[in-house]
């Protein structure tokens, strides 16, 4: 059955009809009870809200305190995306490249129609059409999505554009077949689990060439909405390579400074590293006038524009945020996103029918329940909501969303920045010699583990461009991809590292990062306007301590050199381990990433050892 699923973009004439009839196949192969199209509207978000209050899945907030929100735990197998569990299934196994797990095709689908048959009994199909960025954008793409699940379609509903506005698309775009089952066991008692899934088996499956995904398993925001990671980025950066553009794990910022001139940066990071607070930064007090607004929390769609230039949109049009350490101080914008109409899952409820999470505040309220739906003992050691908890909410409730953050065209990219959680080694800031070197760093990207994956926490893994758990093909041929397409741009932008985790010899961080991060940023900015004075530095060029705006922070040259400080025996270390990368990537790494190498091994073997930022200033 699924072996003879026509995608549109195999079989590039839609219609109505061939949508309908991919449906009733689907229906028939997964007996479900019932069919329901969404039609995206108010009232049938708040009925299918209700019916999961009424399951006991969905515990309805203190409208006092959070109105229309709703809080609910997951199976505590089901926290996170499962990258051991992913797959790329090209026709190719040499397409989907070393990083990616691979099966084929056949083989996939005979053991997905095998699970998936009669996985629907007892519950609902629902059919979303969906938008990924603004209906109707050339920059746009859609997708459908079969689900069994109310709260997959509640929750895209806020993360993406949902029902009948998209239809008309689905008749004369190419759209993205996605199929979706928490594939719950259909076991006597399991069928009003709170949170269906299938604690064993999952597969999240992705079809590049025929634009297909199949997911199977799980609930969980990363594996079973399958706009955002599934299609945003693994399916996208596949269709990204055959027409020339780029998918990316990218957020998307404006800043605008005291006189009006506004600028669009980019930035990658992987998951859990501040995405989210850095895309909805509020400047210091001391930074009067400048303003930060957020495009983009997450994904970012890139193409060449007008006059040479890059344009971007963000395809999502809600936020998928991790809670634990967000508040006030870290980021008030969030808070603020969150009041109202927002979906979190595996926080903690408080008495008054309000959430908390780590780092919220100092205490939780006596009595709160923690993620596994027990009173909280705070004295257990375990902590209150889980470490990947989620808040999902809508764009438009975020205080500093950008003006153009809906603009079909998309907003014009200045500048590039790549940043990984590393303790050591890196520095805070530093520009990249050009395009080239600066892919070679993004493709080189480290960062210590987070909450977001299953995996070793700390351990630092190479990231290429935070892109690893989402690439859709072969990441040499990605890296590639990036080489050319810098090839094609008269003024490319220019590309930056940062690093806000570098922390002292007591194991303390020593920036201050969230507000302050605008010091980075206004150095970034003044570089592509060559306004910004920087020294060279092995891999690349950096801001000198009187090139950066300290006002209104106490924060002496040491600390600044303790962050900027490249040292070669560590540098020797992180080169040997890019090796690790390049053996992985052989035979497609680019001749170009040998040669940079040795050139910045070279460099690290000039005078001093430890360089310090204080070479003469011409
Ligand atoms: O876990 S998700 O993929 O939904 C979010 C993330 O990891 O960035
Ligand atoms: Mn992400």
């Amino acid at each position: 059955m699924f072996q003879s699923i026509h995608s549109p973009f195999v079989n590039p004439t839609p219609s109505q009809a061939e949508l309908e009839k991919w449906v009733k196949t689907i229906a028939e192969h997964c007996q479900p009870e019932d069919v329901k199209w969404a039609d995206g509207s108010q009232e049938e978000y708040d009925s299918l809200c209700q019916q999961l209050v009424d399951k006991g899945t969905f515990i309805k907030l203190n409208p006092e305190k959070r109105p229309n929100s709703f809080a609910c735990f997951s199976d505590p197998s089901d926290v996170a995306r499962v990258e051991d569990k992913t797959f790329i299934c090209s026709r190719r196994k040499e397409d989907a490249g070393p990083t990616n797990n691979w099966m084929a095709p056949a083989e996939m689908k005979t053991i997905l129609e095998d699970l998936t048959k009669g996985c629907m009994k007892g519950r609902t199909m629902y059919v979303i059409p969906y938008s990924m960025g603004p209906v109707g954008s050339p920059l746009a793409k859609y997708g459908v999505e079969i689900t069994d699940s109310e709260y997959v379609v509640i929750n895209m509903r806020i993360m993406t554009r949902i029902g009948s506005s998209v239809l008309p698309y689905l008749s004369t775009e190419e759209y993205v077949k996605c199929i979706h089952t928490v594939g719950a066991p259909l076991q006597a008692g399991q069928e009003d689990a709170k949170w269906p899934c299938n604690p064993t088996v999952k597969y999240i499956s992705h079809f590049p060439e025929e634009r297909l995904i199949i997911s199977y398993g799980s609930g969980y925001g990363g594996n079973a909405l399958l706009g955002k990671k599934c299609f945003a980025l693994r399916i996208a950066s596949a269709i990204g390579r055959d027409e020339g553009w780029l998918a990316e794990h990218m957020l998307i910022l404006g800043i605008q400074n005291p006189e009006g001139e506004k600028t669009y940066v980019a930035a990658a990071f992987p998951s859990a590293c501040g995405k989210t607070n850095f895309a909805m930064m509020i400047p210091p007090t001391s930074f009067e006038g400048w303003k930060i607004t957020t495009v983009g929390d997450d994904i970012a769609w890139i193409r060449k524009g007008p006059k040479g230039r890059l344009y971007a949109i963000n395809p999502e049009a809600g936020y998928f945020g991790v809670a634990p350490g967000t508040n006030y101080k870290t980021n008030p914008n969030a808070m603020d996103s969150v009041k109202a109409n927002t979906i979190f899952t595996n926080v903690g409820i408080t008495p008054d029918g309000d959430v908390w999470w780590e780092g919220m505040s100092d205490t939780a309220p006596a009595g709160t329940i923690d993620w596994h739906g027990n009173v909280w003992d705070p004295a257990s050691g375990k902590p209150c909501a889980h470490p990947n908890a989620r808040f999902t909410a809508p764009a438009n409730q975020n205080p500093v969303l950008d003006e153009n953050w809906e603009n079909p065209e998309g907003v014009h990219i200045s500048a590039f920045i790549f940043g990984g959680r590393r303790s050591t080694t890196v520095p805070l800031v530093y520009q990249s010699f050009n395009w080239n070197f600066g892919v070679y760093m993004a493709a080189t990207m480290g960062s210590e583990m987070t909450a977001a994956a299953f995996g070793e926490m700390g351990k630092v893994r190479r990231d290429p461009f935070a892109m690893l758990p989402f690439m859709g093909y072969h990441m040499g041929d990605y890296v590639n991809h990036w080489l050319q397409f810098g090839r094609n741009l008269p003024n490319a932008p220019r590309i930056f590292s940062v690093n806000w985790f570098r922390k002292d010899e007591n194991g303390k961080f020593v920036w201050p990062g969230f507000g302050d991060n605008i010091r980075v940023l206004k150095w970034i900015i003044d570089r592509v306007k060559g306004r910004a004075g920087a020294v060279e530095c092995p891999v690349g060029w950096m801001p000198r301590y009187e090139d950066m705006n300290w006002d209104g922070i106490d924060f002496p040259k040491e600390e600044f050199t303790k962050i900027m400080t490249i040292d070669r025996e560590l540098w020797k270390q992180e080169m040997l381990s890019h090796e690790e990368l390049f053996a992985r990537l052989y035979d497609k790494l680019p001749k170009e990433f040998f040669f940079m190498r040795e050139l910045i091994l070279s460099a690290l073997w000039r005078s001093p050892e430890k360089w310090e930022l204080e070479p003469e200033v011409a």
